[in-house]
This record gives C-alpha cells, sequence and structure tokens, in this order.
C-alpha cells in the first residue's frame, strides 16, 4: 500500500481529517514521485542487461551452482534462476514506485526462505545475485537514483539473509 492509502485507511478508521504529519509524508511521497518513477524507467527498460550481467556475475561467483549437481545446472534451470532474479527487480521498481516496501515483502519475501529450503537453492547464492542486480543497476543510475533504489535491493537483501 502507498503512503496515500495506508494514511486515508488509519484517518477514516478515525472518521478524521488527515493529519498534519500524515500530509506531510504524502507531500514527501509526492515531491519524490518524478524520482521515483524515473527510477523505474529505466530499471523497467534494462531489466534485460541487468538480469544477464547479475547472473553472469553470480555464476563466476559462485559456479557450483551451475555446475553438475547445482541447483541451477543445465539451461532450463538457468534460464529459471535467471527469472528469479528477474522476479526481484521487478518487485524492486514496485518498490521503488510506491515507496514502499510492501509489495516486495507480500509477493516475494514471505514465505520464500522455506521455499528455497524446499527447492534446495542455495538462498546465499539468491541473495548474491541480488546483490549483483543492485550494483549493475546503480550503474545505470545518477547517484542520487542509485541510492534510492539501492534501499529497496538492500530490503531484498536483508529479508533473505
Ligand atoms: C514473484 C515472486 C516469486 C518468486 C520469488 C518465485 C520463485 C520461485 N523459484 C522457483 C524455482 C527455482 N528457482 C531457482 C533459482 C536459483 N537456483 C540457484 O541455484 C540460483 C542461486 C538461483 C537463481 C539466482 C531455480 C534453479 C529453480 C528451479 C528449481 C527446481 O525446479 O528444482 C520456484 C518453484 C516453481 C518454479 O520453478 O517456477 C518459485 C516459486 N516465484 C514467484 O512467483
Amino acid at each position: 500500500m502507498s503512503i496515500v492509502t495506508k494514511s486515508i485507511v488509519n484517518a477514516d478508521a478515525e472518521a478524521r481529517y488527515l493529519s498534519p504529519g500524515e500530509l506531510d509524508r504524502i507531500k514527501g511521497f509526492v515531491t519524490t514521485g518524478e524520482k521515483r518513477l524515473r527510477i523505474a524507467q529505466t530499471l523497467s527498460e534494462s531489466r534485460e542487461r541487468v538480469v544477464k550481467q547479475a547472473g553472469d556475475q553470480l555464476f563466476q561467483k559462485r559456479p557450483d551452482v551451475v555446475s553438475p549437481g547445482g541447483n541451477a545446472y543445465g539451461e532450463e534451470m538457468t534460464a529459471t534462476c535467471l527469472r528469479d532474479l528477474d522476479y526481484y527487480l521487478r518487485l524492486v521498481t514496485y518498490g521503488v514506485v510506491a515507496g514502499d516496501v510492501t509489495p516486495i515483502e507480500e509477493i516475494g519475501i514471505v514465505g520464500a526462505k522455506e521455499m528455497y529450503g524446499s527447492l534446495g537453492t542455495p538462498i546465499a547464492a539468491v541473495v548474491e545475485g541480488v546483490r549483483a542486480m543492485k550494483t549493475v543497476a546503480s550503474s545505470l543510475l545518477s547517484g542520487e537514483d542509485a541510492a534510492e533504489a539501492g534501499a529497496y535491493f538492500d530490503y531484498v537483501i536483508g529479508a533473505l539473509s
């Protein structure tokens, strides 16, 4: 939920107007809107490059995952692994647009550790892949935009670690 929806739900639950503090936070959300949309646009347009380069970096660091017996071994499993990285990049763009990690949490974090555990996917390597996406994404953004986007990558990294 964005801060706008959240504030309205909270205020209406008490049948009151939005408080000065809530209006202030909404103002912050609105005034950073252009920046957040610009970041989401860049990341969306560059998704193939970000995922491909991050995958290359990950498999260089963790050759075991794409070696015989590795969880991402074989063309199909490697493609599924890159698909997962693409999923997390997509969720990061949701977070950036919403200005809130809740969509990331609800779609991609809740139950993820258990799921990867049951699939035999080394979650530390998934985290490594997300870290690599952060690096590649940062190189495509201005310093300020990279810092903003970085917070959402860091959220995923922290939540899966
Ligand atoms: C949008 C939210 C969402 C997420 C996050 C998600 C993840 C997800 N990854 C899966 C599989 C998988 N995920 C990986 C990923 C990897 N293996 C590795 O060794 C690497 C470290 C890593 C890539 C970075 C692999 C290889 C599989 C297939 C495992 C298998 O079928 O044995 C599966 C099992 C079903 C399937 O194959 O599609 C799910 C549900 N699905 C979702 O809907």
